[in-house]
């Protein structure tokens, strides 16, 4: 017999099929530089569609295994990954997924014309972009912070298109489990020890770290706490005891250098990415920026990486709204399409509000952090800047693990099935939330942005000064997104401020709602 055969949702280019990023794109640059990258965005559009996604299919279904010892019980700690994870890497350094943030063909929206791409890669990479972010950062803290040996050697590795000399960096803070309070988000807590050789630059580091992802990387930055102040009292300096170090994680032959990896975490989702728990034994290390500066220095990276986490929140959300619109056309119930019903066209509709948002958050942020490196120095840019990444990044973060675990209601019990791809997709976003700061912690960043920049009054002048453009809607919608996101801090900051900071809390708030 001939059963009734459901079609599968099929998506084509998807920087072509984005209506709403096509829409808003030629209003937000230059039509020069629009030009300039839209043949390429298409080009990409198809291919993450194409050899990509088999790849990154292929990583998820194959993740990495750790082997500990070969078989003459000689420790190798050697981390196997699946071939499409290896060829994710070259495809990267071809398609410049780091290297347009730095070869900026477009100015300062170089950034945005990147950025573009990795949104369009992130869900078809099984989070390739993750181990990127996390290069990208370095290689902004190199551009800042690394002398001459360190831009001729690490940041052109980092930045390069040529496969066989990119490599990809980790980004480790300390996690400790001897103090009450964790370290993850108080890296206070570190006990990373330094040691100095004597020059002020060079340091052997011992410590334990207890989330490393990207452990196949060939280099990391890390914080650590120098012998001497370690030795003046365990958290005597706070995190401001800490200092930033660069590493090579493998030697010239290719072996860890002085690491050993304990084990591969047993993840929920970013099955694909290598993290694991690891051990530094005297590895050698350069001290990057100035010591006891090492949380300063390594919000550089972070301030890269909380972009790319919104940029893999967006991906995600577009992702999901494309799958369950092209499913609409496609699914009968009760005798027509679900295109045609209106209570599930809501669904959809809500889904793609919540795209929008993300949307605005990420094209501003973009722009912003584009107009910071390439731009003359700018007050107003720089304390948008601040306030909107952490923003954008709590706001997507939880909006994707809702829209996310949506799709997988809108494709019926399909959704729920692994092979579906959906599974993914929710799994791979639960974690935007956690990495790169709770939800929590990066409220208190918004607010420490809003007491240190002014950046909270910053904001408003813009958004009201923009209710003067052409799209008022937008405006609109954006001033609906930020309040509540803001409200969350605000929730947050009167539960932790202390009675004195009430006022300031409150007045804050009030001044937002106009
Ligand atoms: C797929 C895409 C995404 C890929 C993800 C990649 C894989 C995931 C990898 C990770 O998860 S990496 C680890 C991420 N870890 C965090 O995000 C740490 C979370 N904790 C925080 O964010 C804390 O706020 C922080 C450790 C940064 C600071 O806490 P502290 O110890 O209480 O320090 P404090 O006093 O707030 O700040 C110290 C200095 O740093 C201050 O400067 P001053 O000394 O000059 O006053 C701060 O202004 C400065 N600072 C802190 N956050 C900053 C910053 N400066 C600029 N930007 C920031 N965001
Ligand atoms: P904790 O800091 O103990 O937080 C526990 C809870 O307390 C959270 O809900 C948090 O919001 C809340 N909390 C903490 N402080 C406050 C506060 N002051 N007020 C209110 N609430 C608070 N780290 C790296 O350095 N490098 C990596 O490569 C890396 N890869 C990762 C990969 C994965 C898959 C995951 C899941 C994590 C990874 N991490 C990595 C670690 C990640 O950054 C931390 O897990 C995260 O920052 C939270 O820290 P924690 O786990 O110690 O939780």
């Amino acid at each position: 017999r001939d059963f009734f055969q459901q079609e599968s949702p099929r998506l084509g280019n998807q920087y072509l099929e984005d209506s709403y990023l096509l829409e808003l794109l030629p209003r937000v640059v230059p039509e020069k530089v629009y030009e300039q990258i839209k043949g390429d965005l298409t080009r990409f559009g198809d291919r993450v569609m194409g050899d990509i996604l088999q790849y990154g299919r292929a990583s998820e279904a194959n993740p990495p295994k750790l082997v500990q010892y070969d078989a003459w019980g000689r420790r190798v700690s050697k981390i196997i990954v699946d071939e499409g994870w290896k060829i994710l890497q070259d495809i990267s350094a071809q398609e410049g997924l780091v290297a347009i943030g730095y070869e900026r063909p477009v100015q300062e929206y170089s950034r945005l014309y990147q950025y573009l791409k990795v949104y369009l890669f992130a869900c078809s990479s099984a989070v390739f972009d993750c181990p990127l972010s996390m290069t990208d950062g370095g290689a902004r803290l190199l551009e800042l912070y690394g002398d001459k040996e360190m831009m001729q050697g690490p940041f052109k590795h980092f930045t390069t298109r040529d496969p066989k000399n990119f490599w990809t960096s980790g980004q480790w803070v300390k996690y400790t489990e001897m103090t009450e309070k964790t370290g993850g988000s108080d890296v206070a807590n570190s006990e990373t020890i330094a040691v100095g050789k004597g020059d002020g630059k060079n340091y052997d580091i011992s410590g334990y770290k207890f989330f490393t992802s990207a452990t196949t990387a060939n280099s990391a930055i890390l914080l650590a706490r120098d012998k001497e102040s370690a030795e003046s009292g365990f958290r005597a300096e706070g995190s401001r005891g800490l200092s930033a170090f660069y590493i090579n994680i493998r030697d010239k032959q290719g072996e860890l250098n002085n690491i050993i990896i304990h084990k591969l975490k047993n993840k929920f989702g970013t099955k694909a990415v290598p993290t694991a728990e690891l051990e530094l034994l005297e590895t050698p290390s350069r001290l990057i920026g100035a010591k006891g500066r090492g949380v300063p220095v390594i919000a550089s990276i972070l301030n890269i990486t909380r972009i790319h986490n919104v940029i893999h929140s967006v991906g995600t959300m577009r992702r999901s709204v494309a799958i369950a619109r092209d499913f609409a056309h496609r699914r009968m119930v009760f005798s027509s399409k679900l295109a045609e019903n209106k209570l599930y066209l809501s669904t959809l509709a809500e889904m793609e509000i919540e795209l929008r948002a993300g949307m605005q958050f990420f094209l501003d942020v973009t722009i912003l952090l584009g107009k910071s490196e390439c731009l003359a120095k700018n007050d107003q840019t720089e304390s948008l800047l601040r306030i909107l990444t952490p923003l954008s990044k709590l706001y997507t973060a939880k909006q994707s693990i809702t829209v996310a675990s949506e799709v997988m209601e809108c494709l019926g019990g399909t959704g729920y099935m692994e092979d579906s791809d959906i599974p993914r997709l929710f799994r791979d976003t639960q974690v935007t939330s956690i990495w790169e700061g709770t939800t929590n912690v990066l409220s208190m960043d918004v607010w420490r942005s809003i007491k240190t920049h002014k950046s909270l009054d910053v904001m408003l002048d813009v958004v009201k000064n923009r209710i003067n453009v052409p799209f008022p809607e937008i405006l609109a919608f954006s001033h609906k997104v930020i309040n509540d996101s803001l409200k969350q801090v605000e929730e947050m900051a009167k539960k932790v401020t202390v009675d004195g900071d009430i006022e300031f809390v409150e007045s804050n708030a009030k001044k937002f709602a106009f």
